[in-house]
């Protein structure tokens, strides 16, 4: 094995009280999840105590029980762990809920806790957990920054120990869902759903379903034209929709269990029901009632807007899309239809508003989309804890209604009692040995797994577990890691694009300062900076955009008085001279926040030096060459963006710093 486990390689600990405990696993009932939990707690409690653990059918007093109960407290994929007498019990209504209690009784040794303080009960708060690859079949990943797909080799599919560590570790924080392929579907992998591929699939399927997981593809709308050779793709066109129909039977036919599927259409340069003159709702409703006797779902993508528009007319904005196109069809879509929406209007920048279709359609299914892939925010390269910025997102009150408002509410089906919902994030796993390309970004997948699971958990709390299970619990290393995470997005948004602009990178590879590289700028500079000032103005006397939302967010966003100031650039174009609540000028907010980003880096860089004696030696080198990395490419970052802003400003930096 070339590669390593991440956070599921295992510290020996001293915990002396879990000891009697470890006598034999028993079970009452065996199926293949709960041999997997066995599994994990028998090669755990070996790493971590030097004991092989037995494994015994049948009921028992003694030792770590696995047991089925029936308690409604436990939901479908609860769990209940709690020491009992000289037993330690892991009890749920589910065998994924029996796996989910022991990684959650694995972990809570890893962190040092006590046997009398281990009794948790929890019952995940998102129905759906789920990983969205953009893994191609040719063993690229679009947006991914760890190397090639482990899933996909020269367009045959990859069925190797692998599959099951990947699986282990998404399990381990509560995933119980995965879209093996990317959303732009072409090629071979228009023909995953043929008989070419399903032996594979069965394969993989068969070891997700072993860890709770169900698979999900990607699926290009235009398939009856490309793999069925009909000449349209029409959703209301009984010929296409009896093609689906053969098509998608004989999906679950090979596939029984099988999740459904995901969808990207009409979005750049994907095929979709607007080329038929069609809604989104009439395309993904055919496809959604031909999978519903499976119990399969169809996952929409909101992601639609026109990259080609024209801004000239000053009500034409990209962010306006997603709700312009969807909001007027709330209440159309099938029961077993998700929409699925990033988590800002635009795409996944440091800093966006919370997407207006949370809380703005009300009778529609719906799921966050989030990236682990850092796209935009360093490429794995620097580092960027993005659990903050989660919470942020779903914390937001919509104000949709008076109380269970925040898109955490929405998103879990509290607010309208919906079941089919949750969370999705792009993934940001690859073949790289350490499987994330930065050590340190293994805790956004980690931290987005748990936060699915549980959306009450602090930033701070998932780092200092996620630190725990991979690098241990002494003081100094918990406090440094944490320290590093947790400053690492303000950082970034400091050094990078200000108060909530975006886009500041270069074009299609989105990496790197570049102030005038949207790609789509064929109009005028996406960011509307001049000799004065600069910003977006998304107030009624501009785009209109901040009116998607429900009052008083809308009124807020409306005026420089009101909105949040680290959106002020999104909502509004505002001078280079404004005071900001701090009484500085914005020019000198740009200027000292981008001063400010590079010295956090260096405060990022020093903590990490100062675990030399206490990290292993090729992680602390691996890590310690990409933050010395990222504090030169901050660098950067901030002379090509202060010295652009100088330029056009003309206004000198009032600490007589040398901007060039
Ligand atoms: O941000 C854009 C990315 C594309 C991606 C698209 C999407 C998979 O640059 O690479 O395509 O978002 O989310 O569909």
């Amino acid at each position: 094995m070339a590669y390593e486990m991440a956070w599921l390689h295992y510290h020996k600990i001293s915990e002396k009280d879990f000891l009697k405990f470890l006598t034999a696993i028993h079970v009452e009932y065996e199926d293949s999840i709960i041999q997997s939990a066995a599994e994990e707690i028998t090669s755990a409690v070996r790493d971590m105590f030097g004991i092989y653990l037995p494994y015994e059918k049948g009921e028992s007093r003694e030792g770590i029980l696995l047991k089925l109960s029936k308690k409604d407290e436990l939901g479908k994929e609860g769990y209940h762990i709690y020491p009992s007498g000289k037993a330690f019990v892991i009890e749920a209504n589910s065998s994924s809920g029996i796996l989910y209690g022991a990684f959650q009784m694995i972990r809570l040794l890893q962190c040092g806790y006590r046997a009398e303080n281990m009794e948790e009960i929890k019952v995940p708060d998102n129905p759906l957990r789920m990983i969205n690859h953009w893994d191609n079949m040719d063993g690229s990943i679009e947006r991914g920054y760890s190397g090639k797909s482990f899933f996909f080799q020269d367009n045959e599919i990859i069925v190797d120990k692998r599959i099951k560590d990947y699986a282990r570790l998404a399990a381990s924080v509560g995933i119980n869902g995965v879209v093996l392929n990317n959303v732009n579907v072409k090629n071979h992998a228009t023909e995953l759903i043929s008989k070419k591929y399903f032996k594979q699939l069965k394969e993989i399927q068969r070891i997700f379903a072993s860890y709770g997981i169900k698979l999900y593809l990607s699926l290009n709308f235009a398939t009856p034209i490309e793999l069925g050779n009909l000449n349209s793709a029409d959703p209301l066109s009984t010929e296409v929709k009896n093609w689906w129909k053969d098509k998608l039977n004989e999906v679950y036919q090979e596939l029984p269990g099988f999740g459904g599927f995901l969808i990207k259409a009409d979005s750049e340069g994907r095929p979709g029901p607007f080329t038929y003159g069609r809604t989104h709702a009439d395309g993904a409703n055919m496809l959604a009632e031909t999978i519903e006797p499976y119990g399969g779902i169809i996952i929409w993508r909101c992601f639609v807007y026109n990259c080609e528009q024209d801004w000239r007319d000053k009500k034409t904005d990209r962010a306006r899309a997603g709700y312009d196109h969807f909001k007027p069809l709330d209440g159309t879509f099938a029961g077993n239809v998700i929409l699925q929406i990033k988590n800002g209007p635009m795409d996944f920048q440091v800093r966006e508003p919370v997407s207006p279709l949370f809380g703005g359609m009300k009778q529609t299914n719906q799921m966050l989309e989030v990236q682990i892939a850092q796209e935009y925010t360093g490429q794995q390269r620097h580092v960027c804890y993005l659990i903050p910025m989660f919470k942020e997102v779903l914390n937001f009150r919509t104000y949709c209604e008076n109380n269970r408002d925040k898109v955490s509410d929405i998103v879990s089906g509290k607010t309208y009692g919906w079941t089919n919902c949750g969370m999705a994030a792009v993934a940001n796993t690859g073949d790289d040995d350490n499987w994330f390309g930065h050590d340190l970004a293994a805790a956004n997948f980690y931290g987005f797994g748990r936060l699915s699971f549980d959306t009450g958990l602090s930033s701070e709390k998932i780092a200092g577990e996620w630190i725990a299970m991979t690098f241990g619990t002494h003081p100094k290393v918990q406090k440094n890691i944490r320290d590093i995470l947790m400053i690492s997005w303000p950082a970034y948004e400091n050094y990078t694009s200000p108060l909530g602009i975006g886009w500041m990178v270069n074009p299609h590879s989105h990496y790197g300062p570049n102030v005038d590289g949207y790609e789509y700028d064929r109009w005028g500079t996406y960011h509307r900076a001049d000799h004065f000032g600069l910003g977006v103005d998304r107030s009624t006397k501009g785009t209109g955009y901040a009116a998607q939302y429900h009052n008083p967010n809308a009124l807020n966003y409306e005026t420089v008085e009101n909105c949040p100031e680290e959106l002020l650039l999104f909502f509004h174009y505002v001078k280079y001279t404004h005071r900001l609540t701090n009484g500085k000028t914005l020019i000198q907010h740009i200027y000292d926040a981008h001063f400010e980003g590079v010295e956090e880096v260096e405060v990022m860089l020093k903590m990490w030096i100062e675990l030399i004696d206490y990290i292993e030696d090729s992680v602390y080198q691996r890590v310690l060459k990409r933050l010395e990395y990222q504090l030169e490419h901050s660098k950067e970052w901030r002379d090509i963006i202060c010295s652009y802003f100088y330029r056009k400003s003309a206004i000198p930096d009032d600490k007589n710093r040398e901007i060039f």
